[in-house]
């Protein structure tokens, strides 16, 4: 009998890879949304485009215990992956309460909602790289002490104490995965990546001249998001639960990525990309790079998409989006 698994945070980019993932893999997939995301599916399911007819939605929110307790009372699941969160950092500088509200009641209701009513399925945490902060080792390990510098960073800690404590104390299978960061064409404007190569292609077609940007000596290590969903999958069928780190172990920073992006495209990112206080962040995190060894050894798990391409395949699909919103014909 296929599998069946359930995602909350389904329409966003990584959920929307994992279904396609899951859906390859035979299973059953469905999905946790807000009504207000049911109510309006073009604009709220554009990521999961060609799939929606093949998964099951349910409405809850989670912020609601008993919305989530309903959906885990009328179906039964094999394994359940929460993805669904506030994540983007700096509106946590903005909006702190409602980013710890979301992610860590949230994730507190999922837990336990699957503890009074289907103990047996397979937990999956998505953890974050933010949680290492300001870091204590390079590259960040499983092992290494976190230091989050954000209220994301202190939401996405708590989760991952929760989902251990439920591992501890009721013997569930719960795993987290510390993810660096991951993107691909489906990444939302307001992160720096798919803000830089959605704004070079529009600079690309003369439709704006000029990017404003944070701090670009930010380091981070890049992957692609399609490669990353796959390890959440591997996590839980180890056979024990367990943390693991996924990340490429490269690091680059955001004037690299500007450089390459830009060059892309022909362009010098230099006479385009100006500096802008309002996009700093009141503490930042420097420096990420992450040693997925265990994953690799445990999991069998290795990133296929180099950050050259990722870029690659970023670019060219904001260009073609570009192209198709001012009417061009490609020729540009
Ligand atoms: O793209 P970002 O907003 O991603 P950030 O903050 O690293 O967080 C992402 O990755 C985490 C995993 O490590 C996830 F948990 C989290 O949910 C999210 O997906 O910013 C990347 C870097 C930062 O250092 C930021 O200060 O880019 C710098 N930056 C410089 N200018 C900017 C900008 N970031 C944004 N969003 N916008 C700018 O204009």
């Amino acid at each position: 009998m296929a599998k069946k698994a359930l995602i909350t945070g389904i329409t966003g980019q990584d959920g929307s890879y994992l279904t396609e993932h899951l859906l390859g893999l035979g299973y059953e997939v469905h999905g946790l949304v807000r009504r207000v995301a049911l109510e309006d599916p073009t604009r709220r399911f554009t990521r999961l485009g060609g799939v929606l007819d093949r998964v099951k939605l349910h409405a809850a929110s989670l912020e609601s215990y008993p919305s989530i307790f309903q959906v885990f009372s009328r179906e039964q699941f094999d394994e359940c992956y929460h993805l669904a969160a506030q994540s983007f950092v700096a509106e946590s500088f903005t909006d702190g309460f409602s980013t710890m509200n979301t992610n860590i009641n949230g994730t507190h209701f999922v837990l336990a909602a699957l503890r009074e009513l289907q103990p047996a399925c397979r937990f999956y945490f998505a953890g974050s790289s933010e949680m290492f902060g300001k870091v204590r080792e390079v590259p960040q390990r499983e092992t290494t002490p976190f230091h989050p510098r954000s209220p994301y960073g202190i939401s996405k800690v708590a989760g991952f104490d929760l989902t251990r404590n439920y591992r501890e104390a009721y013997r569930m299978y719960c795993a987290s995965g510390i993810l660096f960061n991951h993107e691909s064409p489906r990444r939302g404007y307001e992160f720096v990546t798919r803000k830089v190569t959605s704004t070079a292609a529009r600079i690309k077609l003369g439709l704006t001249s000029e990017l404003l940007l944070g701090n670009l000596e930010a380091k981070r290590d890049w992957g692609h998001a399609r490669d990353y969903v796959r390890a959440m999958h591997l996590m839980l069928q180890a056979e024990e639960p367990d943390d693991y780190v996924v990340a490429t172990g490269e690091t680059h920073s955001v004037r690299e990525f500007c450089e390459l992006a830009f060059g892309e495209l022909g362009l010098d990112y230099r006479e385009h990309v100006r500096e802008d206080e309002r996009f700093y962040r009141p503490a930042e995190v420097e420096l990420l790079v992450g040693d997925s060894a265990k994953a690799r050894r445990v999991l069998g798990w290795e990133p296929q998409c180099s950050f050259d391409e990722l870029i690659r395949e970023m670019v060219r699909e904001d260009l073609k989006a570009a192209e198709r919103a001012a009417g061009h014909d490609g020729a540009a």
